[in-house]
């Protein structure tokens, strides 16, 4: 049963397309970092999400991707939004992107949407109601080898110098199971872990923002989400990633843990 809340907060993100799909403002572009780019985009999606959270929920905090990260008391409430996950996606017109909005209560997350305005197609869970993926209730897949897994990756292109490491762990992974995909979207990776798309999903580093939406409606479809070691994720912290579907977890666990440094 959807909650009035979370109705009401899926219409709020899902009512971002328009701003999502502004050609003008894709170009307007600046680069934040080597490869790490932030659109007008990026930016309208943020102020209109914020400024709508601000009206319906004004004791909350709020943690945007883009623009100053105030200091917060991240034991509050927090709204941890990726305005755009997958910017560079969105500059190239390759269509994976998101719009990924989460709500940390108590240093876990309690709500997550994950809205991708290309297709359309919105994940969200509320913690103790299951996931969701358009009104259609969701599961992770029940395979429990490599062997028979597609498992997608995150290349943190930000960090380029854990490539060549990185890249021969990947292609270990590759030798035993059925393929390797890499979306570009760390929000809709993990949303695909959770519909039974992909077996698992990881990646070296992500911020709170890439992952907080995905991570309810992962733990909710049946998943589990990890650093490179086993540990849980500091919620609210950068953290390595791998999200599985329990299944091979484990067996995922014995390459990622050869990527900790
Ligand atoms: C991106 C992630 C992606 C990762 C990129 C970047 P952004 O998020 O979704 O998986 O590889 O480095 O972090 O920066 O587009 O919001």
């Amino acid at each position: 049963m959807t909650s009035d809340r979370m109705r009401d907060l899926v219409n709020l993100v899902r009512s971002t397309k328009a701003i999502v799909q502004d050609k003008n403002s894709v170009l307007r572009r600046v680069e934040k970092g080597e490869f790490d780019f932030a659109t007008e985009v990026d930016t309208n999606v943020q102020t209109f999400i914020q400024e709508n959270l601000r009206t319906m929920y004004p004791a909350h905090q709020f943690l945007g991707e883009e623009g100053a990260h105030d200091a917060l008391n991240l034991d509050l409430p927090t709204w941890i939004l990726d305005p755009i996950d997958g910017t560079t996606n969105l500059i190239h017109h390759y269509p994976q992107c998101a719009v990924a909005l989460g709500l940390m209560v108590g240093r876990e997350i309690e709500l997550g949407i994950v809205y991708n305005p290309f297709l359309d197609q919105v994940f969200y869970a509320e913690r103790g109601k299951g996931a969701y993926a358009d009104g259609r209730r969701i599961a992770v897949s029940k395979i429990d080898s490599l062997h028979e897994s597609l498992i997608s990756v995150g290349t943190s292109p930000y960090t380029k110098e854990y490539a060549r490491n990185d890249f021969g762990i990947l292609s270990r992974i590759f030798e035993r199971c059925q393929d390797i995909r890499r979306g570009g979207s760390a929000a809709l990776d993990m949303a695909y872990v959770a519909c039974g798309i992909t077996e698992a999903y990881y990646e070296r580093k992500l911020k709170p923002w890439d992952y907080a939406a995905a991570k309810i409606i992962l733990e909710e479809a049946g998943g589990k989400l990890t650093d490179f070691s086993g540990n849980p994720v500091p919620v609210g912290m950068p953290s390595p990633c791998l999200a599985t579907n329990g299944g091979i977890h484990a067996e995922m666990l014995s390459y990622t843990q050869k990527m900790v440094l």
